[in-house]
Parts: structure tokens; C-alpha cells; sequence
């Protein structure tokens, strides 16, 4: 059976009698994604997930697997996650519980298990993983079954906030005249890159904010509707970080075009929307910004032109560091370790660079 048959009978397999749990990335993409799941179920089997949560391991926790025995769950949908880097952790629930899993990361494992159906835009399409964002695919995997013209803008969305337009392009342009947006040539500046600059803002000033950006979501009858008065101000207070951050990125260590910018910022995970923007500033430019807070040392990496691949990057420097783990997009990519652990992994990142430069020289 082809995957899309598999994903048809995972939907079709779901009962009344069925506890859903949806378990989602906390970025603009992993949320989007999940209200997208959700919105499709319920409205072909009017059912709604008794659990809808983030995780930011990609792993199910001993912590998580207990919350999924409790909550006597029978079907988990995997979101914007790359479990296949922990498969193993899969084993630490019950058999009976179908998995999907729907994803737009590299692959990390190919093998498959009985009760894990994992789709990657690898598996069914020609377009470039990291340019096929998990709102998008979860859009068009359940637009095939279910009518969800009204919520495209969310799938849309997503794609701006995963700098992941460009195959997409017609597309876009037909979902902004639908829903009377402007077109910008900044994806940002427009209402749906407002939005997605929003939920991203929130999410990073507060992860309790992510169930926030969910509901607005769910709620939405149109892009308008997002807007709600608590995360339009979040989003000022970390547009004015930003804005602080961007300014002093001049002073940030330079070896070749590799920049470590380290910055200390009462917004911890201000990183993220710190380097996707000077990521699109300076394409060919390799942008590591690290953020030290207490034990852990959280670090997001860009390069805009793909000339380097910045998750193998990270993935070599935190390489064998104990409670570290890195991974992501060609593009686009995050790590944390110990923080006594950075100037290992600082010395390995940099020695790593210049071994690059040199086979392109
Ligand atoms: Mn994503």
C-alpha cells in the first residue's frame, strides 16, 4: 500500500471510540499544523483530541508516556517532530496506540515499526524537505479528504514562517486574493507573516503562550481574527528586543563567514526569530547565535543560501556531549547543550567551519 493510501486508512481507521492525542513542534509551524489535524478530524469524525501538547525533545519521555497511559490514548499524531532521531523512545508506549507522524525534517532512521506511520515530503514529492513545511503536507495530505478551503491561510501561514515559500509560490499568491490580503515582497510584513511573527513572538517570550496561539487559531474564522489584544502586545514587547539584539550583531565573533553572535536576553528563546531574521539579511553568511541561561546553552544556526549545512554543523559539534542534542533543516537548525559544555562545542564548530571553507576554496 503507498503512503497516502496508509494515511487515508490511519484517518479512516478513527472511532468514536478513539482518544486522540496531538503532540506538536512549539514554532508557528508545529501549532499551525496541529489546529490543521485537529480541524480535519473533527470534521470528518466529529472528534476532538483529548490532549493537544508541545514537546520540545524529540523523544517520548517517560513523563510523556505516563500522560498517555493515563489519558488512556489510542491514537498519536506526531507534529513538525523528527522522532524517527529517537525511535526507541516510541517503545516506551503501548503497542495498541497508532502513531502518525508527519514531518518535514531530514530523515534520520528508515526503518520502519508496526504501529508508526511516518510521512516525510521525502517519501511523496520531489519538493525540497525543508520547503514543505508540516502545515502545508498535513494541509494537503487532508485536503485530498476533507474540505479545509477555509483555513488555508494557516498552511500558508506556517510556509512564511518556515521561510519555506518559494515552491509554493502561485499557491500563496491565490490564498492571499482569496482572503483579501495584501502581497508583499516582504512575506513578513504581510498579514499572514504578522501573524506568523506573532505566534512566534509568543512562543519564544513563553511557552505557557503556545496554547494561547492554539486556541486564537482554532477560534479564527478568518486571518483577522488571530489578532487577539494579549499577543499583539507580546509581539511588540519582542519586536523592541529584536530590534536591540539586530542592532548590536555588529560586535558578534567573526571566522570567515561564520558569525557566533552570544547574546544575553531576558527572552530566552528570542534566538529563533533573532536568526531567521539575520539569516534573510545576510544569505551568505553562516549566523550561530548562542544563548546561556543557567545550566543549558541553547544555539540556532542559519544559512540563508544553503552553501553550508548547518545541521550537520551543529550535529558534528555537539557531537557525543553529554544531554546535548542538534539537528533540523539544510537552512535552518538548533542545538542545546551544557553550558560548560560551549566551549567544547565552540572550539569543535569553528574547526568544523574551517575545514568547509578550505574544500571550497
Ligand atoms: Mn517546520
Amino acid at each position: 500500500m503507498n503512503l497516502l493510501k496508509k494515511f487515508d486508512k490511519y484517518i479512516e481507521n478513527v472511532t468514536q471510540k478513539d482518544r486522540i492525542a496531538i503532540i506538536h513542534d512549539t514554532d508557528p509551524d508545529g501549532i499551525c499544523s496541529a489546529v490543521i489535524i485537529a480541524k480535519a478530524i473533527e470534521r470528518l469524525k466529529e472528534k476532538k483530541p483529548v490532549l493537544v501538547k508541545t514537546i520540545e525533545k524529540k523523544e517520548i519521555t517517560k513523563e510523556l508516556a505516563a500522560l498517555l497511559k493515563k489519558k488512556k490514548i489510542t491514537k498519536l499524531i506526531v507534529l513538525d517532530l523528527s522522532l524517527d532521531q529517537n525511535y526507541k523512545s516510541l517503545l516506551r508506549i503501548n503497542k495498541k496506540i497508532d502513531v502518525l507522524i508527519i514531518d518535514h525534517h531530514k530523515i534520520y532512521s528508515k526503518k520502519q515499526m508496526k504501529n508508526v506511520l511516518l510521512i516525510k515530503p521525502q517519501f511523496i514529492s520531489q519538493i525540497n524537505p525543508y520547503e514543505y513545511c508540516t502545515a502545508k503536507l498535513a494541509y494537503d495530505l487532508c485536503s485530498r479528504i476533507v474540505d479545509l478551503k477555509d483555513i488555508d491561510w494557516m498552511a500558508a501561514t506556517a510556509s512564511i514562517a518556515d521561510i519555506a515559500h518559494k515552491p509554493w509560490k502561485s499557491w500563496l499568491k491565490k490564498v492571499f486574493r482569496k482572503n483579501k490580503i495584501r502581497m508583499k515582497k516582504d512575506l513578513f510584513k504581510t498579514k499572514l507573516g504578522q501573524i506568523a511573527s506573532m505566534i512566534s513572538s509568543a512562543e519564544v517570550s513563553d511557552k505557557k503562550h503556545i496554547k494561547k496561539c492554539y486556541a486564537a487559531l482554532y477560534d479564527a474564522k478568518k486571518p483577522k481574527d488571530v489578532f487577539k489584544k494579549e499577543l499583539v502586545k507580546i509581539k511588540k514587547v519582542v519586536d523592541k528586543e529584536l530590534k536591540k539584539l539586530l542592532k548590536a550583531f555588529r560586535r558578534s565573533e567573526k571566522h570567515g563567514t561564520l558569525h557566533i553572535y552570544e547574546i544575553n536576553s531576558k527572552i530566552e528563546g528570542i534566538k529563533s526569530p533573532l536568526s531567521t531574521i539575520l539569516g534573510l539579511k545576510y544569505p551568505h553568511k553562516t549566523i550561530v547565535i548562542v544563548s546561556k541561561s543557567g545550566l543549558k546553552a541553547k544555539i540556532s544556526a542559519r544559512r540563508g543560501d544553503k552553501e553550508v549545512y548547518v545541521n550537520s554543523l551543529l550535529e558534528k559539534a555537539a557531537r557525543g556531549l553529554p544531554e546535548s542534542n542538534a539537528g533540523g533543516h539544510i537552512p535552518s537548525a538548533g542545538a542545546t547543550i551544557r553550558t560548560k559544555d560551549y566551549p567544547k562545542f565552540k572550539k569543535r564548530l569553528i574547526e568544523e567551519y574551517s575545514k568547509l571553507e578550505k574544500r571550497n576554496l
